[in-house]
């Protein structure tokens, strides 16, 4: 594998800030975004070049990496030792990051773009360097927190129509029992999970055993990022499985997961845990410790959607996560085709070589809020 995927030197790096507008505001318990700001960044070796998107935010809220924190490192440490090594694989990665502490959004968002140059000079679609199979995936679509519930209503029963595997609709605190039960009385079978991103703590183990009653496939993240001891204690006391998104940074959290019982599903999210690579260890770790995975999804771009994509169609993602069609969030895409479902709600992985996605560079031109070069 590693003669196949040798890409020897970069070239060229580009890094590009775009800013979408997201046709809706998305709103979760800890704020509201009206425009999807992505840091990117272009990869060239010879005639070839890779794409990939860093899973930052402009803002610290839903995590502590950003926009900036990535570009910083990223331009400054990153990139610098990717121009000067030869030899550059996808499994060369983590060594070159090696001594660079934390930072897991910027480091995944350059294997990425080796990953999709690789996969691209090798001729092959990229799952085949996932280890995957090319199949179809499962589909689902995250709702944020509405004006009011007749929305959010509306809105699943569009879902629905369109045979989206599941829904996961943002929760707070005042915005769980009442929505969950509207819900539940209009969609009985619904595969319905719940996000609270946070916004609670022990103290409201009460709601979390009321929430039980609904038969939700999943509480994702109702506790602080790092309270896995607190995520314990409530699992102990209800039959819902806990999901944990922003508690989990890599393979040391899943760990402390497991030993403490603190929920019985990942989200991995492969940006936060620092690319691909990092991905697939962390799935098998949790496989081989009964949790199950599932493949997050951060708003992203065509780019950084397409590696989500090729990440979850690998065994061993058996639910569905975040993954919905591009016109959920954009009106206009950077990338030429939409991600879109099929008549069954699943999605097609992309044709073509590497991550299948084609970067429309006129778009990304237009959306354009910044941009840096850097030569070898
Ligand atoms: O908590 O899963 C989350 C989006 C941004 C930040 C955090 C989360 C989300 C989502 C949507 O729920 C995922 C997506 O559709 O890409
Ligand atoms: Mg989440």
């Amino acid at each position: 594998m590693t003669g196949m995927t040798d890409i020897g030197t970069i070239d060229k790096a580009e890094l590009f800030i775009v800013k979408l507008p997201l046709v809706s505001p998305f709103v979760t318990s800890y704020g509201s975004v009206s425009h999807r700001e992505s840091l990117l960044l272009k990869l060239t070796s010879g005639k070839l070049s890779g794409w990939g998107e860093c899973a930052a935010f402009r803002d610290p809220d839903y995590y502590h990496e950003t926009i900036d924190t990535s570009l910083h490192i990223a331009a400054g440490y990153l990139i610098p030792r990717l121009l000067k090594a030869s030899g550059i694989t996808p499994s060369t990665m983590s060594g070159l990051f090696t001594g660079i502490r934390g930072h897991h959004m910027p480091k995944a968002m350059i294997e990425n773009a080796v990953f999709d140059l690789a996969a691209r000079m090798a001729g092959v679609p990229l799952f085949k360097l996932l280890g995957g199979r090319g199949k179809r995936i499962r589909s689902g679509i995250s709702l944020g927190i509405p004006p009011d519930i007749d929305t959010l209503l509306d809105q699943i029963r569009s879902a629905v129509k369109k045979k989206y595997h599941r829904v996961k609709v943002k929760i707070k605190k005042g915005w769980d029992l009442n929505i969950v039960s509207a819900i539940r009385s209009d969609f009985p079978y619904l595969n319905l999970v719940v996000d609270a991103n946070g916004d609670y703590t022990v103290d409201d183990i009460p709601v979390m055993q009321m929430l039980d009653k609904f038969d939700l496939k999943m509480i994702e993240q109702p506790l602080a990022a790092g309270d896995l001891l607190g995520h314990s204690k409530v699992q102990e006391k209800i039959d819902t499985p806990l999901g944990l998104d922003e508690s989990i940074n890599g393979i040391h959290d899943a760990a402390n997961a497991v030993f403490l019982k603190s929920g019985r599903i990942i989200c991995i999210k492969q940006g936060r845990v620092g690319g691909l690579s990092k991905s697939l260890e962390l799935m098998d770790f949790c496989l081989k410790n009964d949790l199950k995975v599932c493949c997050g999804g951060m708003l992203e771009t065509g780019i950084g959607r397409a590696f989500n994509i090729h990440l979850q169609s690998v065994d061993g993602f058996e639910l569905p996560g975040d993954i919905s069609e591009t016109s959920r969030y954009f009106e206009e895409d950077i990338v030429m085709e939409p991600v879109v479902l099929d008549q069954d709600g699943y999605i097609n992985l992309p044709g073509g070589n590497g991550s299948g996605t084609q970067v429309d560079e006129e778009k990304v031109e237009r959306f354009m809020v910044f941009r840096k070069i850097l030569k070898r």
